[in-house]
């Protein structure tokens, strides 16, 4: 098997010296848009995972009974259908139509910012691009990063994409109510999320039946407190 490291195209010094060249002008708006959401004492979440894992279902369920105000940035690579669906839910909401992008960048939360408004939210959440590998790569400059996984997606994935459940700061597995139907072990994602980061939270969750929804919330409730210090 090949790794990137052996392939000669992706590893020649150009392709590396453009490829930091665009992750350091990312960079650069992400610590405008940091320094933006802490000077507003604004919480930012960049909720990540793979496609139909139950981020804007989990947006919609914080919709109905979240004590924080907050605000939505979408991202998909094609319809408004995200944004629709946390509008109908009473939550501002933004869509970034990427086209071909297979994840945010902090430019395009930049400019959703600007369009959207954010006065007076305790929170931002943004909804990356569902894709369990490529989001990772660009900070948005958001404080922390969520990762979903979902249990008809399998137990044995944090390892296998380990590069996305390394930069979260909290693992949600999600449709937890359906963990036996796809013999997914929370133990077992449990114990692997460990072992890339011993310190990480996780929470067992289910839209459908509210399972893990107050310790969800709680954990919002608690980083608002502390960005708002
Ligand atoms: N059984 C069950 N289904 C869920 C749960 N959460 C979400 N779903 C379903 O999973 C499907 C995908 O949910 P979405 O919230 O659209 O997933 P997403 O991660 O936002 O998808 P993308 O935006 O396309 O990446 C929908 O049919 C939801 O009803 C859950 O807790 N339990
Ligand atoms: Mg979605």
């Amino acid at each position: 098997m090949q790794t990137i490291l052996e392939n000669p195209n992706l590893n020649a010094p150009k392709t590396i010296e453009i490829m930091r060249r665009v992750l350091a002008k990312n960079d650069d708006k992400a610590a405008q848009n940091r320094a933006l959401f802490d000077d507003m004492g604004i919480l930012a979440l960049n909720l990540m995972s793979s496609p139909g894992s139950g981020k804007t279902t989990l947006l919609e369920a914080t919709a109905r009974s979240a004590r924080f105000k907050f605000a939505v940035i979408e991202g998909d690579l094609e319809t408004n259908r995200d944004a629709e669906r946390l509008q109908r839910a009473g939550i501002a909401a933004r869509q970034i139509v990427t086209g071909t992008a297979c994840h945010l960048e902090a430019d395009m939360v930049q400019k959703a910012i600007a369009a959207l408004g954010i006065d007076g939210i305790d929170a931002l959440i943004v909804e990356n691009v569902g894709n369990l590998v490529c989001p990772a790569d660009y900070a948005l400059g958001t404080h922390l990063n969520i990762v979903l996984l979902s249990t008809p997606e399998g137990d044995d994935k944090v390892l296998k994409y380990p590069v996305m459940f390394r930069a979260a700061d909290l693992v949600i597995i999600t449709k937890a109510e359906l963990a036996s139907l796809f013999d997914f072990s929370l133990d077992r994602a449990r114990d692997e999320a460990r072992q890339l980061k011993p310190e990480i939270k996780t929470i067992a969750l289910s839209a459908k039946t509210g399972e893990g929804m107050s310790e969800w919330l709680d954990f919002v409730d608690n980083a608002i407190k502390r960005v708002k210090k």
